[in-house]
């Protein structure tokens, strides 16, 4: 029988003595869940785990009540071990430091939901559909006879709940929803993970979202709205970046919205750029040209261009994507 890549990295992890589990930098709730729900497994079956990211680990606020993310360690920790597994991660450079690492494992699982992903796994367990990581992971620790309790479940239903925006986003899938009724079965609260996720800024940070909201612009001709914060902003808020994560939500919900962005500046003068689109315009093609990645209607790159330069840079983009859809 041939086996499914879901059922190879099952028997590779199985016959493992000790992995290395890691995400993207900047790690998300899917990335996160992800991360420490499959530590948690391996460690429930005895397996050496170093649980890490390639970079300065510093934990948002909103994510650090997960359970397991105290054991996170840094990166020079994680040196050798019979297996590298990376979750949600499209490709080598989202690795950050854990790049230079790759050539020392002589089996990495790749596993991912993100469309551009680069296949750079010895085994590659890719599902393009899967509306977040943890939904695969899910489906993984299914084939491991995983003994899936309360915390791996809050893991999981944490990525997909952020993933999907709530479970409202264009990749809110049946099976993605299924899979959130199985793990809240399973022990997940979706309440209390509303909560901790959702209704957890500090008041600082809600100050910086009504500047983010007075600043916005809105672009006719693109569709484009548009805010910004500037490094001060953070600075005199006592804000971190991460906090301000979900507020480009709120301006995609102009009904004249079809794109979303939002610029920050970040301390090396450079402008790190979010983008969320609500219907055709494909965003994560933008990203990947001004050198990111991302899905379809979620997605982040950097640039070094003025907040000004970088608004005709993109809006060009979404014109020229709305063109070519009105043509087909
Ligand atoms: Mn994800």
């Amino acid at each position: 029988m041939v086996k499914t890549a879901l059922e190879e990295a099952a028997h590779k992890l199985h016959e493992a003595n000790s992995v290395v589990v890691t995400v993207h930098v900047q790690p998300d709730g899917d990335a996160l869940g992800s991360l420490l729900a499959m530590a948690r497994h391996l460690k429930n079956i005895e397996k050496t785990v170093c649980t890490t990211w390639g970079e300065e680990i510093r934990i948002p606020a909103h994510y650090k009540w997960m359970p397991g993310i105290d054991e996170i360690v840094d990166f020079k920790h994680c040196i050798d071990a019979d297996v590298l597994l990376t979750l949600d991660c499209a490709n080598e450079h989202r690795l950050g430091f854990m790049e230079k690492r790759l050539t020392r494992f002589s089996s990495i699982i790749n596993i991912d939901h993100h469309i551009d992903n680069s296949k750079f796994g010895t085994i590659n367990v890719l599902d393009f559909s899967a509306s977040a990581t943890c939904e695969i992971v899910y489906d993984l620790l299914r084939v491991m006879n995983a003994d899936i309790g309360a915390d791996i479940s809050t893991l999981l239903y944490t990525g997909i709940v952020t993933d999907t925006g709530r479970f409202q986003y264009s990749n809110t899938t049946a099976k993605a929803l299924r899979t959130a009724a199985d793990l809240v079965d399973l022990g997940a609260n979706p309440n209390a993970i509303f909560q901790n996720v959702y209704e957890n800024l500090s008041f600082a940070s809600l100050k910086l979202l009504g500047v983010i909201l007075e600043r916005s612009h809105y672009l006719e001709d693109s569709g484009l709205v548009y805010s910004y914060l500037s490094d001060n902003d953070f600075k005199q808020a006592d804000a971190a970046m991460a906090d301000t994560e979900s507020f480009i939500d709120y301006l995609r919900i102009a009904r004249e919205a079809k794109v979303a962005a939002i610029f920050k500046e970040t301390s090396d003068g450079k402008l790190k750029v979010s983008l969320r689109s609500k219907g055709d315009i494909d965003v994560g093609a933008i990203a990947r040209e001004g050198g990111g990645g991302g899905h379809r209607n979620a997605a982040g790159f950097t640039l070094a261009l003025t907040i000004e330069d970088a608004v005709v840079w993109i809006s060009e983009r979404i014109k020229s994507q709305s063109t070519a859809t009105a043509a087909s």
